[in-house]
């Protein structure tokens, strides 16, 4: 090779490689953003999951995926996994209200972009550009009227509670007694914690029917259908009829609760969201343009009930 080959050659070669330098400096690479979600604890959960990876995927957001198996000390522990990862931006679903301060400031002093998803926290607003969330207290609410005007204001109800210092327990439970204060025929006369589980509410609905009189009973209000199914089970093991014996109204509309409802089995769902990726993302990808991101991003649900429950179910259930 002459020596004027050779430096053409070496010319072509740092002109390739500064162009894909620069290529690859102008923000070409993919996203990378941590997730730390609550668990798996009920179908609505799952299919929130299966929905973000699904969306990052779509948009070719490298994922990273932490299941924290119910646990807030796991979410912690992957929250700060993330900050030495160096990820672009973090999701956090947080499991409970209270205990997120420290590593929120930690992951702040990071500069790295946080989004709250779904459940609240009570540390510092300022820790996070957003969150992408339904309102707790609406549903509780939605609920409540639902029933009042299924029983004309006359309504001895079963509570079956979600986590405990959770902030949809607590609005949703809020909501829902907030409205019920306005009949005085309408009470709560057991309330017990099923864990927004399927096996606890059926293991405590169990409980309350080996020890409570069931002939005053009117309505099951569970914080989430998942609980909600499971109470129906154990109703059903004591020869009563869900759904026309006790009514139930439960939030989430999975599609098992639909499932219930042409079974006869359940008679209203306040539906939530699982799509909260996709505004989610919409955050982070504002925010690392430069531009404004909103405080709260509203998720919006309505009431259905099993007039619609057929077509709920199709739609909830077919593959997309
Ligand atoms: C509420 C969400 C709740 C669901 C349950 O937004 O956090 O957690 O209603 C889930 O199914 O366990």
């Amino acid at each position: 090779m002459s020596h004027r080959q050779l430096i053409i050659t070496l010319f072509t070669f740092l002109l390739f490689s500064s162009v894909f330098m620069v290529a690859a400096q102008d923000g070409d690479e993919p996203l990378t953003v941590g997730f730390a979600q609550v668990g798996s604890e009920s179908a609505w959960r799952i299919a929130f999951t299966n929905a973000t990876l699904e969306e990052a995927e779509r948009r070719g957001i490298n994922l990273l995926f932490v299941d924290a198996d119910n646990s807030q000390d796991n979410q912690i522990t992957a929250l700060r996994s993330f900050v030495e990862q160096g990820v672009d931006a973090i999701i956090l679903a947080p499991i409970v209200e209270t205990g997120w301060d420290q590593v929120l400031q930690e992951v702040h002093d990071a500069g790295i972009p946080l989004v709250i998803v779904d459940r609240n926290v009570t540390a510092d607003p300022s820790l996070y550009i957003t969150r992408v969330a339904s309102d707790f207290v609406h549903e509780g609410r939605l609920a409540a009227a639902w029933l009042a005007a299924e029983t004309s204001g006359n309504c001895n109800i079963i509570e079956l509670q979600g986590t405990a210092g959770s902030s949809a327990a607590r609005d949703r439970q809020a909501g829902f007694n907030e409205v019920m204060a306005l009949f005085p025929n309408m009470h709560i006369i057991i309330s017990q914690n099923g864990e927004f589980l399927r096996d606890e509410g059926r293991r405590v609905m169990r409980a309350i029917l080996q020890t409570e009189d069931m002939s005053v009973i009117c309505a099951l209000w569970a914080h989430n259908d998942d609980m909600a199914i499971g109470a129906i089970e154990a109703m059903k093991e004591f020869g009563i009829v869900p759904g026309r014996d006790i009514l139930t109204v439960s939030v989430d509309a999975i599609p098992d609760i639909f499932g219930a409802m042409l079974d006869g089995e359940a008679n209203a769902t306040v539906e939530l969201s699982p799509y909260m990726a996709a505004p989610s993302f919409d955050a982070i990808e504002t925010y690392l343009a430069g531009s404004e991101v909103p405080a709260q991003i509203p998720v919006l649900g309505e009431l259905y009930e099993p007039d619609t429950a057929a077509e709920e179910y199709a739609a909830r259930t077919q593959s997309n």
